[in-house]
């Protein structure tokens, strides 16, 4: 599953680290990995369906689909030109403390804070067009999954699974996985596990599940004591309400390498073979890598293929969304190598 579209989202630069810098999450992404499946010649590829917007609602505040879709233009209106749009105000909760919660402010530079979480997740013109693909390729491939297919891919860009209930950030606007899980546990009456081994936290994924059920988190991440999103990730999150238990988090270690990543990954497996799913959700995110420029785990491809074959053999149908990966001329062959894995 791929769309064109994703190339809509371009960001000329993202603010991190006290400067501007080249974005890591951009569109040559998506096309090295399209290319490297395309060339191996075992994957089919499949057009994208239009969803529209009622699955996404499903999982985010509708203010938030309603500020990602005029956020651009309005700002342009108001602070224009400018190619990219960067909040540089947050709504800290803390501003307010005593006074009661807050109200969505009018002003659009305010509203940029209210709705994000950080810098490095600039809006362009067509970020928006590029965020509702991701989540229509996401879709499409769960339903090959849903109508019996063992195994679907979706080449998602922008990824998702920073993006929480009612806030954007960590180049995620849509979370992808999270809108699949929500629609398949819905539409089918089942129980869906969402199994995240991109390297960052799926903090929104978690957020969005933290009190549900019918849907697992599990995650495994560099620590977040150390690692990008720092709030969430900890081993002592495990769910509340409905969703107590349904909640698991492996923080990792720096330099973790392929045994010791798959023999976590083992455990998690653990987890969700005692949720025993109807289906699996995979977060697939490959800067684990070695040579991932942002990350500090030391993944392999032949552990890449090996975290593949170990998650075919828990034996749930599994739809596969892409969520990270920066070491960009490697990505194409690390995501072959996993799908490799999973469907030899
Ligand atoms: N100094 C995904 O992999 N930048 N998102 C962190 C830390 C954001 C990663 C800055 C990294 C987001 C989907
Ligand atoms: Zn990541």
């Amino acid at each position: 599953m791929f769309s064109l579209r994703h190339q809509a989202h371009h960001p000329q630069r993202e603010f991190e680290s006290s400067g501007f810098q080249e974005p890591f999450e951009r569109p040559e992404r998506a096309e090295f990995i399209r290319s490297a499946l395309a060339a191996d010649g075992s994957f089919e590829f499949v057009a994208p369906e239009d969803w529209g917007v009622a699955p996404i609602e499903a999982v985010h505040d509708p203010g938030l689909v309603h500020f990602l879709e005029h956020a651009w233009e309005e700002y342009q209106q108001a602070h224009g030109p400018t190619h990219d749009v960067i909040p540089d105000v947050f709504a800290m909760p803390q501003l307010r403390e005593g006074m009661g919660a807050a109200r969505e402010p009018s002003d659009v530079s305010a509203r940029l804070g209210w709705w994000c979480f950080e810098t490095t997740t600039p809006l362009t013109h067509g970020t928006y067009d590029a965020a509702r693909s991701s989540v229509d390729v996401a879709l499409t491939a769960a339903d090959l999954v849903a109508n019996g297919e063992r195994f679907a891919y979706g080449l998602c860009r922008p990824p998702g699974h920073h993006a929480a209930r009612s806030v954007y950030g960590g180049y995620c606007f849509f979370n992808n996985a999270a809108v699949v899980a929500d629609h398949l546990a819905r539409t089918l009456d089942a129980k869906v596990t969402v199994l995240d081994v991109d390297y960052h936290h799926g903090n929104g994924t978690q957020q969005i599940f933290y009190s549900r059920g019918d849907v697992q988190f599990v995650s495994l991440h560099g620590d977040t004591e150390r690692a990008y999103p720092y709030l969430t990730g900890h081993v002592d999150e495990r769910g509340t309400g409905d969703g107590a238990g349904t909640t698991s988090n492996f923080p990792l270690a720096a330099h973790t390498d392929d045994d010791t990543f798959l023999d976590h990954l083992a455990a998690a497996c653990d987890d969700v073979d005692s949720f025993d799913p109807d289906l699996v959700v995979v977060s697939l995110g490959l800067d684990t890598y070695f040579d991932d420029p942002i990350c500090d785990l030391d993944l392999t491809a032949d552990g890449f293929e090996a975290c593949g074959r170990m998650v075919a053999q828990m034996g749930f149908p599994t739809v596969v969304l892409q969520e990270g990966g920066y070491a960009t001329a490697e990505l194409g062959e690390n995501a072959r190598r996993w799908l490799t894995g999973l469907a030899p």
